[in-house]
């Protein structure tokens, strides 16, 4: 139904009236049908307009509860989308999170420089691998479907993914990762019925919209775990995801995961692309830190924003996960990082995914800070900002007032005062 339609995916010029005439017209023919009234839930932005909906077309595609109500909201530095119908990030509401999996609905969107989600006909799209091959190809949507398919659960991140000390909610903090089970065919099966060439070492991976998403991979990497899918959560990936085909580039910061894919590129060196601007840096340590993420976790709940309604049992929970492999541990302090305790992994564990996990906690009515710190299979441990700060060289308290430098995987404290209030203890 048009009304419903993210407005992400129209054109900016002329869509308002058209979708406007169309909704006019099937709000009259589905009340003449007695249609059932439902309200649909306001995007970031926007207020919420009566929406009519037929009963047929609530049994061929469900909707939620009307009592549900978490939301995806725009990051508050840019509205999204603009005037123009561009979109630029917008944020996953994880305080609402159970399990490991993202609703694609509420998955977030990153965006690079703002843009306007291409139509795509997947009948007319068309994946082609050149460059340094033995055959160049081109694939369509029914070819891909034709290679063996993998299904993996596998968080997506944004590099500006940053806790900073005036975000309050953990949407805020943190809403810029997200995790679905991805469904595709692995890059490494479509490269070798192309015959990657000697020497050649990087790909370059670019999709279909007006700002050009593209980046450079190491053929390593590609070869390794990378999915060309066009499956997210059982469905079709989303259109603000990258309908009808994405790169998964499992464990990588977020811009590598080109959405809209059409084209792989075979080369033998690092080509820098439209993207690169702020994602390369001449400092070695902190252009290392833009490739894959450290182990990382964060406490959902209690998180700021949220109150307790007084001393008691609650289940403490968050999630965890890291670019480098699976969780291993998960470790929370409920005095600030003074004395820790093993949490509980609830749920499955997969590598380069959220994993959930929590404890039984009594919360006695005081003051406390609540952390959560995470360890991967690689052995690493998750910094907290002074342990940040010491790696850097900086003064301890550094990153209280200055942004973390590349991807941000340091610790989240969440205050919670006496009054059952919890707010962000950066
Ligand atoms: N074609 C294209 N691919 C893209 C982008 C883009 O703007 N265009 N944004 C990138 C960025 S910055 C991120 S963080 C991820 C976000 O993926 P998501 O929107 O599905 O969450 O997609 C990446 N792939
Ligand atoms: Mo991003």
């Amino acid at each position: 139904m048009e009304s419903k339609k993210s407005p992400t995916t129209k054109r900016a010029t002329g869509s308002k009236q058209a979708s406007r005439r169309k909704f006019l017209a099937t709000g009259a023919a589905a009340a003449a049908l007695g249609a059932v009234q439902t309200t649909a839930v306001p995007a970031a932005g926007q207020t919420a307009a009566p929406e009519t909906k037929s009963l047929s077309d609530l049994i061929a595609y469900g909707d939620r509860s009307e009592y549900v109500k978490s939301v995806r909201v725009a990051v508050d530095e840019r509205p999204s989308p603009d005037e123009f119908g561009l979109t630029f990030h917008v944020l996953t509401p994880l305080q609402d999170s159970v399990g490991i999996i993202t609703p694609s609905s509420l998955h977030f969107i990153g965006t690079h420089r703002g843009s306007i989600v291409p139509d795509i006909d997947p009948k007319q799209h068309r994946l082609l691998i050149h460059g340094m091959v033995d055959r160049p190809l081109e694939f369509s949507m029914d070819d891909l479907r034709r290679f063996p398919a993998v299904s993996r659960v596998h968080f997506i991140e944004c590099l500006g993914n940053h806790s900073k000390a005036k975000d309050k909610t953990v949407q805020e903090t943190h809403g810029l990762t997200s995790c679905s089970e991805w469904t595709g065919v692995l890059l490494s099966t479509l490269l070798k019925e192309c015959g990657v060439q000697k020497g050649a070492s990087w790909v370059v991976s670019e999709g279909a919209e007006e700002v050009k998403g593209a980046g450079s991979i190491r053929l390593a990497k590609a070869m390794d775990d990378c999915i060309a899918a066009y499956g997210q959560n059982g469905e079709a990936v989303r259109p603000q995801q990258g309908f009808p085909l994405r790169l998964v580039v499992p464990g990588f910061e977020g811009i590598y995961n080109t959405k809209w894919l059409r084209r792989i590129k075979v080369v033998d060196r690092y080509y820098m692309t439209y993207n690169d601007y702020g994602h390369i840096s001449k400092d070695e340590e902190v252009a290392a830190l833009t490739f894959q993420w450290g182990p990382k976790s964060v406490i959902t709940f209690p998180s700021g924003g949220q109150t307790l309604p007084g001393p008691g049992v609650y289940q403490l929970t968050g999630l965890a996960w890291s670019g480098g492999g699976a969780v291993r541990r998960v470790e929370v302090s409920t005095d600030g990082g003074e004395t820790w305790k093993d949490a509980e992994i609830r749920g499955g564990v997969h590598p380069k995914a959220h994993t959930r996990f929590g404890m039984d906690w009594k919360w006695d009515g005081r003051e406390c800070v609540v952390v959560s710190r995470s360890t991967d299979e690689l052995g690493q441990v998750q910094p907290s900002r002074a342990e940040l700060a010491a790696f850097f060289k900086v003064p301890p308290d550094y990153y209280k007032t200055h942004g973390v430098q590349g991807s941000d995987n340091t610790i989240q404290p969440w205050r919670v005062e006496s009054d059952g209030s919890v707010h962000n203890a950066i």
